[in-house]
């Protein structure tokens, strides 16, 4: 692949994290996608997000499938870990990795046809073994890279550039990760930054399978007036239900919001995420009630975004698995290959 690096210079005083780093630190190479994609308000909404909770480059692996989406991990995170899989099989890659080594922050980023067409299996795989990852779609309701076929999240009756109506019903993958069992399950939208940063924030601190379903307007093939995944549709549309903070666990926690209004979820790992609710009836970890006001909403022809399903007790594939605490390329030979009594041990208990 060529692409093009960003030059390294910048002005001396822009603003470093803890880590001594400026938000340019997190960048990637030049994006090479159409300007104004949605994907690219995405990548600089990651780089945002890193930047913030003050990620050391290298413990992040960003992992994708094939697409446009799919294309952007070149242009964040230049510093970290990357691997750019086969069409619909990022899950699967993802997965391996966090399984050989448990210590990365996992972001796998893929498109709605990458993940709602050729990977629908691996998508719903990995969301209900509670891989702990950020999942993000980048959702188009198009194929963008071939040119702009409907994808399998257009919704029905919605028209393409030239005039074609789609006749299928959309996949919701909001709906199937919640009932798949994913623990952390939000929509946002490539335009609204202020929303999109903190859920990417709190998606990175949760432990568990974080699914963040992200229309993404494609200004090259569905960005037209009878597409409901352009930016006036969206915002036209958009019914936010609450507005999210993350509290790290180092933080001192103060609540300075109208109580009402304001939540504190204690999630496992010691974290809290601030929920400022728009919705006051809206709870996010009333999983039945979240699926019928999600319905409702759609059906009155809503896009709602936020944080739309949270469990706060998740636990991940390797609590489940009981895996090993070390990455497996750190065990030594003893680790390895602990003897032929070990092994006649575990032969025993199979017979
Ligand atoms: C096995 C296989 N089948 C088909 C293709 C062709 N192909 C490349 S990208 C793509 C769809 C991409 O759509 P999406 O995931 O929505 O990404 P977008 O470009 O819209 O961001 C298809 C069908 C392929 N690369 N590999
Ligand atoms: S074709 Fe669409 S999805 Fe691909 S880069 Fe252009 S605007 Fe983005
Ligand atoms: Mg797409």
């Amino acid at each position: 692949m060529t692409y093009l690096a960003k030059p390294k210079l910048h002005h001396p005083r822009l603003s470093t994290n803890a880590l001594g780093f400026t938000r340019r630190d997190y960048e990637g190479a030049v994006s090479t996608l159409c300007a104004g994609c949605g994907h690219d308000s995405i990548s600089g909404a990651i780089i945002q997000a890193c930047f913030e909770l003050s990620l050391p480059p290298h413990r992040v692996a960003k992992l994708s499938g094939i697409g446009c989406s799919s294309k952007t991990p070149t242009y964040f995170l230049g510093a970290s870990h990357g691997f750019n899989s086969v069409h619909g099989r990022m899950p699967s890659v993802l997965t391996g990795a966090s399984l050989a080594n448990r210590e990365l922050v996992y972001l796998g980023v893929s498109g709605d046809g990458d993940s709602a067409s050729i990977g629908l299996g691996q998508f719903a795989h990995c969301l209900r073994r509670g891989v702990n990852m950020v999942y993000i779609v980048e959702n188009n309701g198009v194929y963008g890279l071939t040119k702009g076929q409907f994808s399998a999240t257009a919704d029905k009756g919605s028209r393409s550039k030239k005039g074609v109506g789609n006749q299928d019903s959309p996949i919701d993958l909001i709906g199937m990760a919640i009932l798949l069992g994913a623990t952390f399950v939000a929509r946002s939208f490539s335009g609204d930054k202020a929303q999109l940063v903190p859920l990417i924030k709190a998606a990175i601190e949760h432990r568990g399978a974080a699914l963040i379903d992200c229309i993404s307007p494609c200004v090259a093939f569905n960005n037209h007036p009878d597409s409901t995944k352009s930016y006036d549709y969206v915002r036209a549309h958009n019914e936010a239900v609450n507005f999210l903070d993350v509290i790290e666990r180092r933080e001192e926690i103060t609540l300075e919001q109208e109580p009402g209004t304001v939540e504190l979820v204690r999630q496992h790992d010691g974290s809290y995420l601030k929920l400022r609710k728009l919705a006051p009836d809206y709870d996010p970890t009333d999983k039945i009630a979240a699926m019928t006001y999600l319905k409702e909403r759609e059906a009155a022809g809503e896009i709602v975004t936020g944080l739309l399903y949270l469990d706060p007790r998740s636990e991940d594939l390797h609590d489940r698995l009981g895996t090993v605490r070390a990455p497996l390329n750190a065990l030594g030979e003893k680790e390895l290959c602990p003897g032929s009594a070990a092994l006649e041990t575990i032969n025993a208990s199979l017979r």
